[in-house]
């Protein structure tokens, strides 16, 4: 089974995608999320210009020889463009390898461990009564678990605020719902650590005194702490029982997480921004977090990202795959094969995306009380319908960057 053509699919419904889309010379076709948010189009360089040549007329079975090549024949290895690329490979290779065999992707990969993927979802507001209602309408949509984000005193727009719609452009589209913004330039936000670290303990203190003290909830710092701040906010979050708070500190330097630990035992979720097992190394193997939260897609598809969550089995340390909507329909249902078939799975993110994108691509994932199931399709059971994704081009966006009141540049 010959890989004969391969495609580079981008198109814009609500947001940019991009799609690898190969085809066997015997007309099985398989999908693979390539979506960088904000540098999408470096992404698609690297697959048409360096790694489509290398594919046709490979056998398309061999997916960890294929995956060993991509990687190391570049010579120049990991980071996000190139790792982004080999999971497209990876993913679109499994699903040919699902429909070759009539089998749904999970199976191949050891068949179910659960029944379900718990999911959480994202609950926001600028107000605490604006964040009651939204925790409300995810309880309505059947979500279990949820990912509280505020507002805060003084600050002009802050990450996770599904309201915030302070730019023209964005009246009316949930800020949430797309956190790279359509534009020649990315727009720039506000922070200050210190009116944060004060306003949101009180902010859980509100939620946990509304909705009791068994509703699983999720706080993401998005990387904006030092490691001293971090552990003064997983401390004061301890009465309020998260189940992980996220990204507290930027983790380059993987040693910061030991200052955090030191301090607090609130579960620590890390690794979306990260692309490799390597990444992962020190902070798993002492036990400084509790969640991976890479996704298939920026971590060198399903063949690497399952070798980093069996590395992190070995310390009980839980998945937690990152899904938002710039993680496509396809990188979603990559997600849920793997994540249904894995043991230490923990929970899965799950923002849904938008009517146009479902018009592109065809899921057959079900949602169902609080559950996701990847389906029983062959493959990852994703198709794109070519004609759809024509109807709209790629539009530059940019993810928002941060500035202190000094003007210094801080992360987003
Ligand atoms: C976030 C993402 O969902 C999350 O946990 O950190 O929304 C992140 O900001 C975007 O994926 C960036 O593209
Ligand atoms: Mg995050």
């Amino acid at each position: 089974m010959i890989i004969d053509r391969a495609e580079v699919v981008v198109t814009s419904p609500d947001r940019n995608f991009v799609t690898l889309k190969l085809t066997t010379d015997d007309g099985l076709t398989g999908l693979g999320d390539a979506t960088l948010n904000g540098r999408e189009l470096a992404v698609v360089a690297y697959l048409k210009d360096h790694v489509v040549p290398l594919l046709l007329g490979r056998d398309a079975h061999r997916i960890e020889d294929t995956w060993q090549f991509l990687y190391r024949s570049a010579y120049w290895r990991r980071g996000p463009v190139t790792m982004a690329a080999i999971a497209a490979v990876d993913m679109a290779l499994w699903d040919i390898k699902g429909k070759a065999a009539g089998l749904p992707v999970y199976q191949l990969l050891g068949g179910a461990s659960r029944t379900g993927l718990l999911a959480y979802g994202h609950a926001s507001g600028k107000t605490t009564e604006e964040l009651f209602d939204s925790i409300r309408s995810h309880q309505e949509q059947g979500y279990r678990a949820i990912r509280v984000q505020t507002g805060v005193p003084g600050l002009k727009s802050i990450y996770g605020i599904a309201s915030n719609a302070t730019y023209e452009a964005m009246q009316g589209v949930r800020y949430d719902h797309e956190p790279a913004q359509r534009g020649a330039l990315p727009n720039e936000e506000d922070w200050d650590t210190r009116s944060y670290l004060r306003h949101v303990p009180t902010v859980f203190e509100a939620v946990r005194n509304e909705f009791g003290p068994e509703l699983p909830l999720l706080h993401d710092a998005h990387h904006r702490l030092t490691p001293i701040q971090a552990a003064q906010l997983g401390k004061s979050l301890e009465p309020y029982d998260l189940f992980w708070l996220e990204d507290v500190t930027p983790a380059e330097n993987q040693e910061a997480l030991r200052l955090v630990r030191q301090h607090t035992t609130t579960p620590l979720a890390i690794g979306e921004i990260f692309n490799s097992v390597w990444d992962y190394q020190q902070i798993i193997r002492e036990q400084l977090i509790d969640y991976v939260r890479s996704a298939v897609t920026h971590t060198g598809g399903i063949s690497h990202l399952r070798k980093v969550l069996d590395y992190a089995a070995q310390y009980q340390v839980k998945s937690g795959m990152h899904g938002p909507t710039d993680i496509s329909p396809v990188g979603m249902a990559a997600a849920m094969h793997l994540g249904l078939s894995i043991h230490n799975f923990g929970i899965q993110e799950y923002m849904r995306h938008g009517a146009k994108t479902d018009e592109v691509f065809q899921q057959s994932f079900t949602w169902s009380d609080g559950y996701l199931h990847p389906g029983d399709q062959p493959g990852l059971g994703v198709g794109l319908d070519a004609d759809e994704a024509g109807k709209y081009p790629y539009v530059q966006a940019y993810l928002p960057y941060n500035r202190l009141a000094d003007g210094t540049v801080h992360d987003w």
